[in-house]
């Protein structure tokens, strides 16, 4: 196993890629030193090869303490066939299951083959020890099995393996329980000729003296695996030289993903907030990402009847005013932390299912070039104002559509809130953002009720007017810049269009406008939200932004 994912090929065969055990096979018996990485469930067998490693150990150790249990096959045998089924279906590499003392006699093993056979295992590790087991680096002199009867637990599982592939390791505990390198060799050759298709050679001292002694004296009769836990600080080229055919590190994701927990769980007690340590933990689209949640999305596209989707159309006409920013590109292309502005609204609302953008574009129209985005221009941007812009997406305006400035960022629930809500016309409206605190707040509302904060207080509030008219009675709040409009709401949205051009506005008006006089003939939903969200008018709230993300 060299490292990596690629799958090496059978000689006599070259079109049929090897089977899980055959590739854990080659790597044992292949010229290269291979790796094996712990993992202890789905989730960090999915780690380790998105790491780019091309095995697993199941670690009985890391398994059982994932499980809350101690190493002392606490948890059934079944218990442990459970986890291993997760980690094979969510992983194509091949694992080598620790099968601790093989849960018992040579019956046992034969069950326990099948089994793992039929789960998709690429081969298991047995060690000379006795039912219950005691992990290796616990006490000293753990009584061992005796030789014939170990050997009678190898051949009935090389019997029962229903794969020639299927690998089978036989580790040798002698070093571990003290006794004599001797007896180490000796047992390792009476597995090797039991059937063993490797031998595990363990070891707990701090340096791998014994184990590179064991390497001289063994002469290559059967590939040799370590498991350098305790002899970490042995440089890997050394076992190399030695001739291991594996190198097992057992244990390192779960000890690793015990010092991330405690540190974050002992953030957040102390802090009675997340704000510490959300930018340091794995954000919940990765979570999507390594379970493979675009897989589903697709399979989705195949096999559910097709609904139709939101669309949407992003306002980007105006340049904006950020001086040398927006010299040779409007505001929407700015860069805030590798991306766009645009780059990451289309990302927000593609995580919300919305593939479908148009963009109208104005200023700088030609550095708008999104691959994926749908454009339109007003080229007259410079004379006219939001709801001419958006008259000329008016081609996106059948069905469900959702309307946004394009110098917004707001966070995902803010978006989804609006999706799901049951009403024709709704809008985002910021409660925090208006007050004296506040002097910049633009796009002011009047509702018909003000937030209240109150858990228990879910009437809808509905619009009455948006304004930048500061003597107008206490706004309820500023509007985001967002609003969704069902296929209902779309033709309303239209018909507003058509009124405000009738009635000679349609150069000039912009959407607080259209939307006040919309909110005259139908109810407009108000969905109060208090922050999470931001507009880039200025250099400060660039700045902003390029911490918002
Ligand atoms: C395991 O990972 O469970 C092992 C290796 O068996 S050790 O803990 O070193 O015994
Ligand atoms: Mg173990």
């Amino acid at each position: 196993m060299s490292g990596t994912t690629d799958r090496p090929q059978r000689a006599a065969d070259q079109a049929a890629p090897l089977s899980r055990s055959g590739l854990l096979r080659h790597a044992i018996e292949g010229a290269e030193l291979g790796f094996l990485m712990e993992a202890h469930n789905g989730l960090s067998a999915k780690i380790v090869e998105e790491a780019g490693f091309g095995g697993i150990w199941a670690s009985g150790l890391t398994i059982s303490a994932s499980l809350g249990l101690r190493d002392s096959n606490e948890a059934s045998w079944t218990q442990v066939l459970d986890v291993l089924e997760y980690m094979s279906d969510a992983t194509t590499l091949p694992i080598l299951v620790d099968g601790d003392t093989g849960y018992g006699n040579f019956n046992n093993v034969r069950r326990l083959v099948r089994k793992l056979g039929e789960r998709g295992i690429a081969g298991v590790c047995i060690e000379d020890k006795l039912f219950p087991k005691t992990n290796s680096f616990i006490g000293e002199d753990q009584p061992l099995a005796e030789i014939e009867e170990f050997c009678g637990r190898i051949k009935a599982g090389k019997d029962s393996q229903a794969s020639d592939d299927f690998v089978i390791v036989a580790r040798v505990e002698a070093l571990i329980s003290g006794r004599s390198m001797d007896e180490a060799l000796r047992r390792g050759e009476a597995y090797r000729a039991a059937g063993a298709d490797a031998i595990l050679i363990h070891s707990k001292k701090s340096d791998a003296a014994e184990i590179f002694e064991f390497c001289r004296r063994w002469e290559n009769r059967a590939p040799l695996i370590i498991v350098p836990t305790t002899y970490y600080a042995t440089p890997t080229e050394l076992f190399r030289e030695a001739g291991i055919a594996a190198v097992i590190w057992a244990n390192h994701l779960l000890r690793s993903s015990m010092t991330a927990m405690r540190e974050t769980a002992r953030q957040i007690r102390a802090d009675q907030s997340l704000r510490e340590v959300e930018g340091r933990v794995a954000s919940v689209k990765d979570i999507f990402h390594l379970v493979g949640n675009a897989e589903l999305e697709e399979a989705e596209r195949r096999y559910l009847p097709e609904t139709p989707r939101p669309r949407a159309i992003v306002l980007a006409a105006s340049g904006g005013d950020l001086g040398d920013l927006t010299r040779d590109r409007p505001k929407c292309m700015i860069d805030v932390r590798g991306r766009s502005l645009l780059q990451r609204l289309a990302m927000t609302l593609g995580d919300s299912g919305i593939r479908d953008i148009t963009v109208v574009r104005g200023y700088c129209k030609e550095a708008v070039n999104l691959p994926g985005l749908k454009t339109v221009d007003n080229d007259s941007f410079a004379t006219t104002g939001e709801v001419f812009s958006l008259a000329r997406a008016s081609a996106a305006m059948a069905g469900e559509v959702v309307v946004a400035y394009g110098d917004i960022l707001f966070r995902n629930f803010i978006l989804d809130s609006l999706l799901s809500s049951k009403a024709d016309v709704v809008i985002a409206v910021d409660a925090s953002a208006v007050g004296d605190a506040q002097p910049r707040a633009r796009d002011l509302v009047a509702a018909d009720r003000p937030f209240t904060g109150n858990y228990l207080d879910d009437d809808p509030a509905h619009l009455l007017r948006i304004d930048n008219d500061p003597g107008s009675s206490q706004p309820c709040g500023e509007w985001v810049g967002l609003a969704r409009f069902s296929a209902t709401g779309a033709q309303w949205l239209r018909e507003e269009i058509a009124a405000l051009e009738a009635d000679g506005l349609l150069q000039t008006a912009n959407m607080p406008l259209l939307l006040t006089r919309m909110a005259a003939r139908h109810p407009v939903r108000v969905k109060y939200f208090t922050g999470h969200w931001m507009n880039v008018n200025t250099l400060g709230d660039l700045a902003d932004a390029r911490n918002f993300t």
